[in-house]
């Protein structure tokens, strides 16, 4: 059994980022988060892709600039994606970054961490799943917070949608640019804030 947790730590130290055991518990409660909706909700998705979403959806966080410009070429990536938020590179070049450095090339985990960030319209269940739990995991204090997890207990896509409405204010208090993609998964996702 590989030991991802492991590799995970590991990769965050040698990135010298004073930020990295924050975020590696963060990565833990994402995963015991996602591990536990998926069991609460009845979801039936796959545990090892659960968990493999979850503990490694920010792997790529403290990568850097090069690194991302690296890839980019590599993998023959429109070289506009560098013009996105830089918070939005970890999830952008994530998935390219885990298999080209764990080799897991699974289309569902993948993709799951492709939209943890931003979302997308019409969302896989895992893809809404890791999207939530990355917000509502354990750590995450505020009443924001607490208002979404308490609906991801009950209803995924309302959880999903109401965390789109906070995002989409958030970043409009903050004057910070709307991502193509979060705005096609609040256009879609708004329709079950109703019920
Ligand atoms: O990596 P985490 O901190 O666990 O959380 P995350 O991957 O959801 O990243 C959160 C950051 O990404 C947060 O500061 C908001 C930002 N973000 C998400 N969607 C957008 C965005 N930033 C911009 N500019 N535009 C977006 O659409
Ligand atoms: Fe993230
Ligand atoms: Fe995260």
């Amino acid at each position: 059994m590989i030991d991802y947790e492991k590799i995970l730590k590991e990769k965050y130290v040698k990135s010298g980022n004073p930020n990295w055991e924050e975020r590696y518990i963060h990565s833990l409660a994402v995963c015991k988060m996602a591990l536990l909706l998926n069991e609460k909700l009845c979801l039936g998705l796959d545990k090892n892709k659960v968990y493999l979403a979850g503990i490694l959806h920010d792997y790529a966080k403290f990568d850097t600039y090069d690194y991302y410009q690296k890839i980019v070429a590599k993998y023959n990536l429109s070289s506009d994606l560098l013009n996105a938020d830089k918070k939005l590179f970890h999830a952008l070049f994530g998935p390219y970054i885990i298999y080209e450095e764990l080799g897991i090339s699974d289309k569902e985990i993948l993709s799951a961490i492709r939209y943890h960030t931003t979302g997308i319209d019409n969302m896989t269940t895992l893809e809404e799943l890791i999207f939530l739990s990355d917000y509502v995991e354990e750590n995450r204090i505020g009443e924001e917070f607490a208002q979404v997890r308490e609906i991801a207990f009950t209803d995924i896509k309302k959880a999903v949608a109401s965390e789109l409405s906070n995002l989409v204010s958030h970043l409009k208090n903050i004057n910070k640019e709307i991502y193509i993609d979060t705005l096609k998964a609040y256009d879609f996702y708004k329709k079950y804030l109703e019920n």
